[in-house]
Protein backbone atom coordinates (compact mmCIF):
# COMPACT_ATOMS: atom_id res chain seq x y z
CA UNK A 1 0.00 0.00 0.00
CA UNK A 2 1.63 2.99 -1.08
CA UNK A 3 0.94 6.87 0.38
CA UNK A 4 -0.99 9.36 -2.09
CA UNK A 5 -2.59 7.90 -5.28
CA UNK A 6 0.92 7.58 -7.66
CA UNK A 7 3.70 5.45 -7.23
CA UNK A 8 6.00 6.56 -9.65
CA UNK A 9 9.54 7.59 -8.61
CA UNK A 10 11.42 8.99 -5.54
CA UNK A 11 12.92 6.24 -3.07
CA UNK A 12 11.21 4.10 -1.68
CA UNK A 13 11.39 3.23 1.60
CA UNK A 14 9.04 2.24 4.04
CA UNK A 15 6.73 5.31 5.40
CA UNK A 16 7.48 6.04 9.07
CA UNK A 17 4.82 4.79 11.26
CA UNK A 18 4.94 6.47 14.78
CA UNK A 19 2.46 5.10 17.26
CA UNK A 20 -0.13 7.72 16.07
CA UNK A 21 -0.09 6.70 12.59
CA UNK A 22 1.50 8.06 8.91
CA UNK A 23 3.57 11.55 9.14
CA UNK A 24 1.27 13.56 7.03
CA UNK A 25 4.77 14.47 5.30
CA UNK A 26 5.26 11.11 4.04
CA UNK A 27 6.32 11.34 0.35
CA UNK A 28 3.35 10.03 -2.55
CA UNK A 29 4.40 6.69 -3.21
CA UNK A 30 5.93 5.46 0.36
CA UNK A 31 5.32 2.03 1.02
CA UNK A 32 2.71 2.03 4.55
CA UNK A 33 2.87 -1.66 4.69
CA UNK A 34 1.65 -4.79 2.79
CA UNK A 35 -1.58 -7.00 3.05
CA UNK A 36 -2.69 -10.45 2.20
CA UNK A 37 -5.14 -12.43 1.51
CA UNK A 38 -4.89 -16.18 0.59
CA UNK A 39 -6.41 -18.26 -1.75
CA UNK A 40 -5.23 -22.04 -2.51
CA UNK A 41 -3.40 -22.12 -6.12
CA UNK A 42 -4.94 -18.56 -7.58
CA UNK A 43 -3.50 -15.47 -8.23
CA UNK A 44 -4.83 -12.59 -6.04
CA UNK A 45 -5.16 -9.30 -7.64
CA UNK A 46 -5.23 -6.31 -4.98
CA UNK A 47 -7.33 -3.01 -5.26
CA UNK A 48 -7.98 -0.19 -3.55
CA UNK A 49 -12.09 0.29 -4.58
CA UNK A 50 -13.18 3.15 -2.02
CA UNK A 51 -11.34 5.70 0.56
CA UNK A 52 -8.45 6.82 -1.98
CA UNK A 53 -10.04 10.10 -3.30
CA UNK A 54 -8.38 13.36 -3.10
CA UNK A 55 -5.50 11.77 -1.02
CA UNK A 56 -2.70 13.17 -3.16
CA UNK A 57 -0.85 14.24 -0.60
CA UNK A 58 -1.44 13.46 2.55
CA UNK A 59 -2.17 16.55 5.12
CA UNK A 60 -3.29 16.36 8.45
CA UNK A 61 -4.83 19.70 8.90
CA UNK A 62 -7.35 18.59 5.86
CA UNK A 63 -7.77 14.52 6.87
CA UNK A 64 -6.30 13.47 9.92
CA UNK A 65 -7.44 9.60 8.81
CA UNK A 66 -8.42 7.51 5.31
CA UNK A 67 -10.53 4.47 6.07
CA UNK A 68 -9.08 2.48 2.74
CA UNK A 69 -11.53 -0.39 1.26
CA UNK A 70 -9.00 -3.13 -0.12
CA UNK A 71 -10.23 -5.68 -2.56
CA UNK A 72 -8.52 -8.85 -3.34
CA UNK A 73 -9.75 -10.96 -6.10
CA UNK A 74 -8.41 -14.25 -6.81
CA UNK A 75 -8.35 -15.57 -10.20
CA UNK A 76 -7.72 -19.16 -10.95
CA UNK A 77 -4.91 -19.77 -13.50
CA UNK A 78 -5.95 -21.35 -16.55
CA UNK A 79 -3.49 -23.22 -18.93
CA UNK A 80 -5.23 -21.39 -21.29
CA UNK A 81 -4.96 -17.85 -19.74
CA UNK A 82 -8.59 -17.45 -19.48
CA UNK A 83 -10.41 -15.44 -16.76
CA UNK A 84 -12.84 -17.64 -14.86
CA UNK A 85 -15.25 -15.91 -12.61
CA UNK A 86 -13.37 -15.04 -9.94
CA UNK A 87 -14.14 -14.66 -5.92
CA UNK A 88 -13.50 -11.48 -4.41
CA UNK A 89 -13.95 -10.35 -0.51
CA UNK A 90 -13.02 -6.98 0.75
CA UNK A 91 -11.14 -5.58 3.91
CA UNK A 92 -11.24 -2.37 5.62
CA UNK A 93 -7.91 -0.28 6.02
CA UNK A 94 -7.70 2.37 8.55
CA UNK A 95 -4.81 4.70 8.11
CA UNK A 96 -4.21 7.68 10.87
CA UNK A 97 -2.20 10.75 10.19
CA UNK A 98 0.49 12.16 12.50
CA UNK A 99 0.64 15.68 12.29
CA UNK A 100 3.83 17.48 11.58
CA UNK A 101 4.71 20.69 12.04
CA UNK A 102 3.93 22.36 8.90
CA UNK A 103 1.86 25.13 9.42
CA UNK A 104 3.77 28.67 10.75
CA UNK A 105 1.26 30.83 13.36
CA UNK A 106 -0.44 33.68 12.27
CA UNK A 107 -0.93 37.04 14.24
CA UNK A 108 -4.69 37.29 14.81
CA UNK A 109 -4.37 41.04 13.54
CA UNK A 110 -1.76 42.45 11.49
CA UNK A 111 -1.25 45.43 13.49
CA UNK A 112 -1.88 46.05 17.39
CA UNK A 113 -2.00 49.25 18.88
CA UNK A 114 -2.00 49.91 22.30
CA UNK A 115 -1.89 53.26 25.08
CA UNK A 116 -0.36 53.33 28.39
CA UNK A 117 0.12 56.37 30.44
CA UNK A 118 2.77 58.23 30.52
CA UNK A 119 3.12 57.87 34.59
CA UNK A 120 1.93 54.19 34.65
CA UNK A 121 3.55 52.19 37.12
CA UNK A 122 6.16 49.48 35.37
CA UNK A 123 4.49 45.70 34.61
CA UNK A 124 1.28 47.96 33.55
CA UNK A 125 -0.23 45.78 30.45
CA UNK A 126 -0.61 47.69 27.52
CA UNK A 127 -1.73 45.01 24.94
CA UNK A 128 -1.95 41.33 24.55
CA UNK A 129 -1.21 39.72 20.98
CA UNK A 130 -1.77 36.32 20.11
CA UNK A 131 -0.70 34.05 16.78
CA UNK A 132 -3.03 31.12 15.71
CA UNK A 133 -1.19 27.80 14.17
CA UNK A 134 -3.38 25.46 12.55
CA UNK A 135 -0.95 22.51 13.70
CA UNK A 136 -2.24 20.53 16.62
CA UNK A 137 -0.04 20.05 20.69
CA UNK A 138 2.91 21.31 20.51
CA UNK A 139 3.13 22.29 16.64
CA UNK A 140 0.92 25.18 17.81
CA UNK A 141 2.53 26.23 21.25
CA UNK A 142 3.62 29.75 21.11
CA UNK A 143 6.03 31.89 22.32
CA UNK A 144 6.71 35.49 21.27
CA UNK A 145 9.70 37.88 21.89
CA UNK A 146 10.24 41.54 20.53
CA UNK A 147 12.86 41.58 18.00
CA UNK A 148 12.87 45.21 18.10
CA UNK A 149 13.42 45.85 21.28
CA UNK A 150 12.16 49.68 22.34
CA UNK A 151 14.70 51.59 23.47
CA UNK A 152 15.31 52.16 27.38
CA UNK A 153 14.14 55.28 28.85
CA UNK A 154 16.21 58.25 28.50
CA UNK A 155 16.86 59.01 32.16
CA UNK A 156 17.31 55.25 33.74
CA UNK A 157 20.25 52.53 32.65
CA UNK A 158 18.55 49.70 33.50
CA UNK A 159 15.64 50.21 30.75
CA UNK A 160 13.35 49.97 33.76
CA UNK A 161 10.57 52.73 31.14
CA UNK A 162 11.37 49.88 28.44
CA UNK A 163 8.60 47.31 27.07
CA UNK A 164 8.77 43.74 27.61
CA UNK A 165 6.60 40.34 26.25
CA UNK A 166 5.27 37.72 28.25
CA UNK A 167 6.53 34.98 26.14
CA UNK A 168 3.68 32.68 26.80
CA UNK A 169 0.51 35.23 27.54
CA UNK A 170 1.85 37.54 24.60
CA UNK A 171 0.44 40.34 27.27
CA1 LIG B 1 0.31 19.85 10.62
CA1 LIG C 1 2.91 25.09 13.58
Amino acid sequence: MLAGSSSRGGKRGWGERGKDGVSEETAVGTPLGAIMAAAVNQTIVYSITDGNQGAKHLDYEANSSYVLKVEADSMRVVSSNLRVPSKTNTARVVIDIQDENDHPPFFSRPLYIGGVAEDAKTFTSVLKVQALDKDTGNYSAMMYRLIIPPPAGKNTKDSKDGFIIEPFSGV
